[in-house]
């Protein structure tokens, strides 16, 4: 794969992966088990049965360089290593690398390249996703496309000898489109691309991009791997050892890592991600039902709706269709505005994937980058980040707000 850059002048002076400590196998176990498990194991001294928060910044050593894993916290905290065992566990991963947010994830990655090389995104992938390629790296000489991703002729059209990256978002943030990420990565693959799946809406528990042939996987842990709107991560999973050496190298190189404190909270958040998705998923349903027969909604994107273009990709490489639900106002930028400014369970803020319900309007908030780029998005689009409350209540709400 051309886009692991192991070799190069830049690359590690010291090989720095995470140290391993004794950790059960857990890989007959179903996924909730392993996701209140995996990486977990009782604290020796104490007896603790969740994973304490080491605070401690640095470790004693009994001789230069002889040590019980731990040197220094930047490089390697007990907390986060049983955070990045958790969560690459979920994914089917060799190797997972936690970040102090999505954006830095994605960083990470993209810091894979070099002036010259090139880059494909999806024409409706998160607007801080594209603002990172077009405006940081794009300045460093990385050249992007914005191609729609659901179609496979598009992609193959649009790689370069100079192509390293393609940037999957399925369900993508906002409009919930469907991509084939097997079918991406044949093509990828075959041109010697490294495919990158940013698997934020669909969360481990529904879908595992790297069983479908992606070669990394990152995540806002921000979002539905915290659950509760109180914790700001990223994360990187991935198998391919090349790509891993790098990845670690980096995250203790620029030092974009998470705090104890943070990755406790991430851990306690996983441990409910099942439950959690099972309500997401059913409620979503729900309102995507309930907004289609509404005269105030020209069209749902929905991927659990029959209808949805990519609804026979999505049952094949999903399980379950997730918790974000869009639709695009009868009535345009205004009406969507006065609507979502008028739900009162549905909180109007930005982020998703957290307990409570959120509402936006993506044109004017998340994907203000966006403007004035291929990638931007219809004024009139509502998105819906659907929580776990009593879903009456989620329909009653929309219904007073979508009526006045
Ligand atoms: O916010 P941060 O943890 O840095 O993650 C960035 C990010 C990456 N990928 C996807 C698909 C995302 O949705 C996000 C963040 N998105 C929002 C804040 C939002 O409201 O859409």
């Amino acid at each position: 794969m051309i886009s692991s850059n192991v070799g190069d002048e830049n690359m590690v002076e010291e090989n720095i992966t995470s140290p391993k400590p004794p950790n059960s196998d857990s890989s007959q176990w179903g996924f909730e088990t392993r996701a209140i498990h995996a990486g977990q194991e009782p604290d020796e001294s104490t007896g603790a049965v969740t994973v304490p928060i080491h605070l401690a910044t640095t470790y004693m050593q009994t001789s230069p360089g002889q040590h019980q894993g731990f040197e220094y916290s930047r490089t390697s905290n007990p907390t986060r290593l049983a955070l990045e065992q958790n969560l690459a566990n979920l994914e089917g991963a060799k190797h997972g690398i936690a970040f102090a947010s999505g954006m830095a994830a994605e960083d990470a990655i993209a810091g894979m390249m070099r002036p010259g090389d090139h880059v494909i995104l999806g024409i409706d992938a998160y607007g801080g996703t594209f603002r990172l390629i077009a405006k940081v790296y794009g300045e460093r000489g990385i050249k992007w496309s914005a191609v729609d991703l659901s179609d496979l002729d598009a992609i193959a059209a649009a790689i370069g000898p100079r192509t390293r990256q393609v940037w999957v978002e399925s369900p993508t943030n906002p409009t919930l489109a469907i991509v084939d990420i097997a079918g991406v990565v044949d093509i990828a693959h075959a041109n010697g691309v490294d495919v990158v799946v940013d698997n934020t809406f669909a969360t481990p528990y529904l879908q595992n991009p790297l069983s479908l042939g992606a070669d990394v996987v990152v995540h806002s842990s921000t979002k539905y791997l915290g659950g509760h709107s109180d914790v700001v991560g990223g994360f990187i999973a991935l198998s391919r050892d090349d790509l891993a050496e790098r990845l670690f190298f980096v995250q203790n190189a620029v030092g974009a890592v998470p705090s104890p404190f943070d990755c406790y909270l991430l851990l306690r958040g996983i441990k409910t991600l099942g439950v959690r998705m099972d309500r997401h998923c059913q409620n979503a349903a729900a309102i995507a039902n309930y907004l289609i027969a509404h005269d105030m909604v020209k069209c749902v994107l929905y991927p659990g709706l029959a209808e949805h273009p990519g609804y026979e990709v999505a049952t094949r490489q999903m399980r379950g269709s997730g918790g974000m639900v869009s639709f695009i106002h009868v009535k345009g930028a205004e009406a969507a505005s006065a609507t979502v400014s008028a739900t009162k369970v549905f909180k109007l803020a930005e982020s998703l994937g957290a307990v409570e319900s959120l509402i936006e309007q993506p044109a004017a908030m998340t994907h203000l980058s966006v403007a004035d780029s291929p990638l931007a998005v219809s004024e009139g689009l509502v998105r819906l980040s659907v929580g776990i409350e009593s879903v009456d209540d989620l329909l009653d709400d929309l219904k007073q707000a979508l009526d006045s």
